[in-house]
């Protein structure tokens, strides 16, 4: 397997996203034996990884952090792919492990599909639970709510579910998964019409957000969580690493302001890291940028210029209030920000 494919069928003629294989939830109820409780989990992520980047923003806005913990991996992975050697000695200072796959392994033996991100694994026995992605943040928004802070939004309210499903299919159709179907692909007919969607979709929902703050209702919800870590990796890696380059994010003059008006609410810019999204995707994925050289734009600073999208209404977080200042231990270095 080359460094970077994954179980993401890299090289396929096609891109085809596998399914997540480790697909228990963890519940209020406890229900596939993995019930929601303070300090039992460890979200493993990768800063570069859009999938896993849900997952953070997610647990930050709704104050998830004191009872759910996260391990950042090294953004380069190598043969035996995702590894903490950010951290002392090179291990998970939580889990003791230097490769997540150990996690998997713990879980089930042989298991031959690729180690992925995000990743929730039980502290007390190694073991991973789920990887299963799209699961994952709307449990952390539906299941762990007697965990959340005070003044947590509600990023998936029921009587807008219907819609806010039907949103994120589309945004994930063509232009989550969208842009890595035209990064990976093989020839140039899957390119063409992956390209083709990904910026059919995006002036879609350019029209849709021209009018209206947020995707759906008028607070943020979790298909604005889903949609911004796509749009924030657009410029530095989708439009020139994966080709995606009919347009920049910046060109777009509605796209962007909504960008710039998430990236600078608390929970979102202050969990990006530039610097691990572009050494990741420039770095790993030699088969389509075989030299491993990181371009150095492109300019990051627009991120944290006015937006004038306060002028469309909206409550960011509804009845509730923003999240409070990042921990710490988890404050993206200044080489990560604009
Ligand atoms: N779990 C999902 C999606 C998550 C995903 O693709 N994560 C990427 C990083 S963005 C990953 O960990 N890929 C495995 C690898 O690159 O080794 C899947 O099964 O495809």
């Amino acid at each position: 397997m080359t460094v970077g494919e994954g179980n993401s069928a890299y090289g396929r003629k096609e891109f085809r996203r596998s399914k997540s294989h480790f697909t228990d939830r963890v519940t209020a109820d406890g229900r596939d034996g993995w019930p929601v409780e303070p300090g039992r989990y460890r979200l493993v992520v990768s800063q570069a990884c859009p999938w896993a980047s849900r997952a953070v923003i997610s647990r930050r806005l709704l104050g998830l952090d004191h009872a759910l913990s996260l391990a950042v991996a090294d953004p380069i992975q190598d043969d035996r792919s995702w590894r903490f050697s950010l951290d002392p000695d090179g291990r998970d200072p939580v889990l003791g492990i230097r490769y997540l796959k150990e996690a998997y392994d713990a879980r089930e033996t042989g298991y031959p599909g690729g180690v992925s991100v995000p990743a929730l694994v039980d502290v007390r026995s190694g073991r991973l639970v789920t990887n299963d992605y799209q699961r994952i943040t709307l449990d952390l928004a539906t299941e762990w709510t007697d965990l959340h802070r005070d003044g947590a939004p509600d990023l998936y309210p029921a009587a807008l579910r219907d819609e806010i499903d039907e949103v994120m299919a589309d945004v994930y159709q063509d232009v989550n998964n969208g842009v890595y179907k035209a990064g990976f692909a093989t020839h140039q007919t899957a390119y063409e019409e992956a390209c083709t969607a990904v910026f059919r979709r995006l002036a879609l929902l350019s029209e849709r957000l021209a009018g209206r703050r947020y995707l759906v209702g008028d607070t943020i919800t979790e298909a604005d969580i889903r949609l911004f870590t796509t749009l924030v990796r657009f410029d530095a890696v989708y439009h020139g690493h994966f080709k995606c380059n009919r347009w920049k994010l910046v060109e777009d003059p509605v796209l962007w302001a909504y960008a710039r008006d998430l990236f600078q609410t608390p929970g979102f810019g202050d969990t990006v890291d530039f610097d691990h999204i572009k050494r990741h995707y420039y770095e790993v994925h030699t088969g389509i940028n075989p030299t491993g050289i990181v371009p150095l734009g492109p300019d990051l600073s627009g991120w944290l210029s006015p937006h004038g999208r306060q002028e469309l209404g909206g409550r960011p977080f509804g009845d509730g209030t923003p999240p409070g200042p990042v921990r710490e231990s988890e404050v993206v270095p200044p080489e990560g920000r604009p």
